[in-house]
């Protein structure tokens, strides 16, 4: 088959890749065509300019790739883009110093299911085609998903910059097929999100801006995955997120709405991982995270990151009985953005106990950057100290 098949032949393999999505768990799948996106790729090339994307590296080339389909598949046509939901119920907190997990993050690796699903379904158009007519993307190739998600009126883009799918809200996972077939495009939905701000005001670092834009390096999803101390002013924001963050789309009226349901396969993997406790994450080593967590999304950054999220946590939980898990830390964790992210949360929680941990450490620590947070931690006055000289 060519683009120059009879148009009902396309309609057909259309018909057939819309089916076959639907039948294995897609909520919505339409299609745009794969024409580069011009407008994509000014608004992309202006986000990076501000420096909204630092942290990713992001520049005028990636923007010029990630708006043009051909990236993907030389002879790009179409691009099928499909929306798969995965709000699951929150598992039970059980005890306090429970750490937070993004819903997305919880369930085994959504790549896998993702990916598996959009191979079936090219499969499928390949076979009707009768060539190999496709490739398959999902959130790790250049491609502003979002964008040909949004262009192909499977949603619009909210405030909080993720797709927000009518009557499925926006914790949707995204994928593509990219095809060199032209299939009948959709048209995009003529919505926005109008006056509602309530993501913006959910944000408590300040990274929406309101403007359907996002200053990434201030999202707490990015702080949580990066692998470099976190901007000191940044951290007691963070809360007790040790992976991703769900505020902007919790406060989104349509999410909040949406009826959409996930499969099993989006539940929660175990309540370990999904509401991990603080003093084991702070803990974690590589056997156990191995177990637990390379299985999930939470595991591409590896095991000190996940310390490294715990110990700033537990920095935001304030509760003097984490003050021995921190100094084990600070005192005999091989990587020192932990030891700095415990010297850190042994400073607010500042109590006598912790300001002679940070004091016996700081003889023994031969790294700069981490003597520095302890010499700034022991400097600070701790969040509780300063709420009693307030009253
Ligand atoms: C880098 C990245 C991140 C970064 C940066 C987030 C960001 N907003 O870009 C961080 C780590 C912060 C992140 C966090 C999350 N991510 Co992420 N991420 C990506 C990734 C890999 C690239 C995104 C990118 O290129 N950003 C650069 C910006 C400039 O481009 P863009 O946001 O894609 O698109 C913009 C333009 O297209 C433009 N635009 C185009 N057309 C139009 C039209 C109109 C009218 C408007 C107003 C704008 C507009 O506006 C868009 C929004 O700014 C994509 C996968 C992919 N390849 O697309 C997943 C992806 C965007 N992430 C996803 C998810 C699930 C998340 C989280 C919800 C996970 C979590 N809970 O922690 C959060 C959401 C945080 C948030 N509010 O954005 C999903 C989004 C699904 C959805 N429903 O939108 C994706 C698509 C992965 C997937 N395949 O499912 N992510």
């Amino acid at each position: 088959m060519t683009d120059r098949s009879p148009r009902s032949e396309l309609a057909a393999i259309k018909a057939r890749a819309l089916e076959a999505a639907r039948a294995r768990g897609a909520v919505a799948v339409r299609i745009s065509a794969a024409a580069p996106d011009a407008a994509t790729r000014e608004r992309m090339r202006a986000s990076f300019a501000r420096g909204d994307f630092e942290t990713w590296g992001y520049d005028d080339g990636y923007a010029r790739v990630a708006s043009d389909p051909r990236a993907i598949l030389d002879d790009a046509r179409s691009v099928i883009a499909i929306a798969v939901p995965y709000a699951t119920p929150p598992p039970a907190r059980g005890a306090a110093l429970r750490g937070r997990v993004s819903n997305y993050a919880w369930s085994a690796d959504y790549h896998h299911r993702l990916r598996a699903l959009l191979r079936e379904v090219a499969a499928e158009i390949d076979a009707a085609a009768g060539a190999p007519v496709t490739a398959i993307a999902c959130d790790t190739k250049p491609l502003a998903e979002r964008a040909f998600a949004a262009r192909a009126g499977l949603g619009w883009i909210g405030k909080h910059t993720n797709l927000i799918v009518p009557g499925a809200g926006s914790y949707v996972f995204l994928g593509e097929i990219v095809t060199s077939l032209a299939l009948e495009p959709d048209l995009p939905l003529r919505k926005s999100c109008g006056s509602c701000s309530a993501c913006v005001s959910a944000c408590p670092t300040g990274a929406l801006r309101g403007d359907y834009t996002i200053d990434a390096g201030r999202c707490i999803a990015d702080l949580t995955q990066r692998t470099d101390p976190l901007p000191r002013e940044l951290r007691p924001y963070v809360g007790t997120w040790v992976w991703g963050c769900d505020l902007c789309q919790d406060a989104c009226p349509p999410t909040r709405n949406a009826g959409a349901v996930a499969s099993d396969a989006f539940a929660p993997f175990d309540d370990v991982v999904a509401t991990p406790s603080l003093v084991a994450l702070l803990a974690l080593r590589s056997g156990e995270f191995k177990r637990r967590y390379a299985r999930t999304a939470m595991g591409w950054r590896g095991a000190a990151v996940l310390r490294r999220n715990a110990a700033i946590a537990l920095g935001n939980a304030l509760d003097r009985s984490t003050v021995g898990a921190l100094a084990d830390a600070l005192g005999s964790d091989p990587h020192a953005m932990v030891r700095g992210a415990a010297a850190w949360a042994l400073g607010r929680i500042g109590s006598p106990r912790a300001r002679a941990a940070l004091e016996a450490a700081r003889n023994g620590e031969g790294d700069r950057g981490v003597l520095e947070e302890i010499d700034a931690a022991l400097e600070q006055q701790s969040p509780a100290a300063r709420s009693s000289q307030a009253v």
